[in-house]
């Protein structure tokens, strides 16, 4: 495809189950890409084709593919739902102009949908809807669009309705042709709006036209004079709608009934293309702003956000094009670092498999294998541009585990393992503790890390061991204080001498660090002052209740000595360090533990079980809402009784609930259980030491 104005990126995004990944193989299928539908259940779809995917029944990671229908060349992207696979979901909307958003009809928004909503709405994208699943007991489509227009907005409408319901669901009304598509095995048949829909199609054709005309003075005209208005009218003012976000249309249909997949591929088509899309920017190190241009003649720039780590061929990277056309055999920079990379054979991403493409133009989405040094996020570039696009915010870890290899001598392919496997899952972060000597590992969840686990066996061939999960607590004073920090030595020769007084003081939460000086008269010259802040900082990041990094001080450095011989920078480090721990020690120090927002979804026979659960996991429950013939709690909870919720949740619901959860704040640790992390902490530092 050489023409951006064809070109439709499409990302399926929405909470976990929803039919995502049904949806796409479907219309693979419904396109002709693919020969047989494959299903969830079987482990057969072209989107999950990993084996970690087919054996949980969930994508873990994004699947591509690229079909050309009806003239146009559309990249697909299926995304995990799932909120500790979200990385790929959110990098996958930064490359595209629309999200198809699936919602469970049953159930209606989820959190996670209504969190990629809001990503999706901060890149300015437009929204497509898809009432999913249809065919499903209790689903309720005019439920549904009124719910979506109380979450999304009055610019949410109907583009179809429901022919039939649950089990009889026939087939979609189209609102915009006005015709009826009804299925048998797959295939549509068009006819006349059934006499029994005929009032109801009448107003939620009324609906959508208001909702476009609202956006269009010229249609919004023709509509009030009551003129006629053609198809391609319609059609061009509601795709101008869709593209400017400003219009929500929703579709309908069956993933798993093949009913209603062609009638969206139509819905589709009417997505923005690259050339209309919200404008992007390349910032450089000055902050200046340049928006690309989806202009296959320009220098080329391109945005890389997918990594896939193989441990034979190195990694795969998948980026999109957003200005100029990217040829294989290309020279390209970095500008992460403003290193070269020769480009050796691009592709075209279909599921596992890559086909060969000569040339990508601007809007376009492939692959190119064997760079040396690329990962997600980067900006890659012709000569003659400057800056990079801004990094993708992704969610912070929520829990870390140590992971040591089951077998000695194994520890740097243990190494290599996780770091190929973090360039591959940007949720997943790695580093090695420097007061215990493990490596560490921080995820989403346990199921996150446990996938890790499996991936690192299954591709890297090494096997390891994972301790329990660990808390990322935090440390910070509630009082004020101050003390000397003092570090003489006298060895013969030099010696080394520094002396610091400081005070230190507690900050609002979340206010971070602040160091200041008032030193007067030069008590501690000033090249010897940021020396004394390093020190500070170090015995920060080390702690000192249990070893966890302090937050939210303010150390006011006021008083030293030094000498004109002995002071060094190093000493007055040490003495900073010396200091700072003194002082903090009598500011009466505590320990600080994430508190999670979490939601949970159960049927109602287990509503009261997970209420007396979560008030013995000193949880506060927040209220109750019914949703679909299920209900969510929602509750906050100390994540510390939270890390292995999810088996929990299994047992006690019969593996019919679900749960959601992200740090909504740091709360101090009651004093009772503070004693016991203290004592664990030096346990593992002692065991350290010893090993
Ligand atoms: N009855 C019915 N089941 C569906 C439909 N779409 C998906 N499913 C089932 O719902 C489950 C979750 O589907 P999946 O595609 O994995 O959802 P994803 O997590 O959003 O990708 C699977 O068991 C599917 O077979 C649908 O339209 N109707
Ligand atoms: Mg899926």
């Amino acid at each position: 495809m050489n023409d951006p104005g064809k070109i439709r990126n499409i990302a399926l995004v929405g909470h976990r189950g929803t039919g995502k990944t049904s949806l796409f193989e479907a219309l693979l299928y419904s396109a002709g890409a693919l020969t047989r539908l494959g299903s969830v259940g079987d482990g057969t779809t072209f989107s999950d084709w990993d084996d970690d995917e087919k054996k949980r029944q969930m994508s873990l990671s994004a699947g591509l593919a690229h079909v050309d229908r009806g003239g146009l060349s559309f990249n697909l992207i299926d995304t995990p739902g799932d909120s500790s696979f979200v990385g790929d979901a959110i990098a996958s909307l930064s490359v595209v102009e629309t999200a198809l958003v699936v919602v469970n009809s049953v159930l209606g928004v989820e959190v996670q949908t209504e969190r990629m909503w809001g990503r999706a709405d901060e890149l300015g994208l437009g929204r497509i809807l898809v009432c999913n699943m249809l065919d499903r007991e209790r689903a309720d489509f005019d439920k549904d669009v009124k719910s979506l227009r109380e979450t999304f907005g009055a610019q949410v409408a109907a583009v179809q309705l429901p022919i039939g319901k649950e089990h009889d669901l026939k087939g979609v009304v189209d609102l915009l042709g006005m015709k009826a598509y009804t299925y048998e095995g797959g295939k549509a048949t068009a006819g006349d709006i059934p006499a029994e829909l005929a009032d109801e199609a009448a107003a939620a054709r009324d609906k959508l036209i208001d909702a476009i005309a609202s956006t269009n003075d010229e249609l919004a005209e023709k509509y009030l004079m009551e003129e006629e208005i053609t198809a391609a009218e319609l059609n061009g003012a509601f795709a101008a709608a869709v593209a400017s976000a400003q219009l929500f249309p929703v579709a309908c249909g069956s993933a798993t009934a093949a009913v209603g997949v062609d009638r969206l591929f139509e819905v589709l088509a009417l997505a923005p293309s690259p050339t209309v899309a919200a404008p992007r920017a390349l910032v450089d190190a000055d902050g200046n702003e340049t928006v690309v241009d989806c202009d296959p003649g320009k220098p080329a720039v391109a945005f890389v956000f997918k990594t896939l780590a193989d441990p034979f061929s190195g990694h795969v990277n998948v980026f999109r094009v957003f200005q100029g056309t990217v040829t294989s055999d290309s020279q390209i920079s970095v500008s992460r670092d403003a290193h070269k990379e020769r480009f050796g054979q691009l592709l075209k991403t279909m599921g596992k498999e890559n086909k060969p493409a000569e040339a990508l133009v601007a809007g376009d989405i492939g692959a190119i294998a064997k760079l040396k040094d690329v990962v997600t996020g980067d900006t890659l570039h012709a000569d003659g541009v400057s800056g990079a696009f801004p990094a993708i915010a992704f969610p912070a870890t929520l829990m870390s585990f140590a992971i040591t290899a089951k077998s000695k001598g194994e520890e740097d392919k243990v190494i290599t393992a996780l770091r190929r496997l973090s360039d591959e899952d940007r949720l997943l972060e790695v580093h090695h503790d420097d007061q215990t000597g493990e490596m560490i590992v921080g995820g989403m969840s346990q199921v996150h890390v446990e996938v890790t686990v499996e991936r690192m066996r299954r591709r890297f061939g090494v096997d390891v061991e994972l301790k329990p999960p660990r808390v990322p607590y935090r440390e910070t004073i509630k009082g004020t204080a101050k003390a000397e920090g003092k570090h003489k030595k006298q060895t013969g020769g030099r010696g080394q001498f520094a002396d610091t007084w400081m005070e230190v003081a507690p900050q609002p939460r979340g206010a971070g660090f602040e160091f200041e000086n008032k030193i007067v008269g030069g008590a501690i010259p000033r090249n010897f002052i940021p020396a004394v802040e390093k020190g500070v900082r170090a015995a920060m990041a080390e702690g000192f209740l249990a070893g966890y990094p302090v937050v939210d001080v303010h150390v006011k450095l006021y008083d030293g000595k030094y000498h004109p011989v002995d002071s060094s920078d190093m000493a007055f480090q040490i003495a900073g360090s010396i200091g700072f721990k003194a002082a903090a020690e009598k500011a009466q120090p505590v320990l600080l533990e994430p508190v999670m927002n979490v939601e949970i979804t159960i049927p109602d026979e287990s509503v009261g079980d997970i209420i007396g659960d979560l008030n013995s996991r000193r949880g506060r429950v927040l209220g109750t809402t019914p949703r679909g013939h299920s209900n969510v709690v929602g509750a906050e909870v100390p994540l510390a009784e939270m890390l292995t919720y999810a088996p929990d949740l299994t047992s006690m619901t019969g593996g019919r609930g679900d749960y959601h959860m992200e740090l909504l704040r740091y709360d101090e640790v009651p004093a009772h259980l503070t004693q016991k992390i203290v004592e664990q902490a030096k346990a593992a530092k002692e065991e350290a030491h010893k090993g």
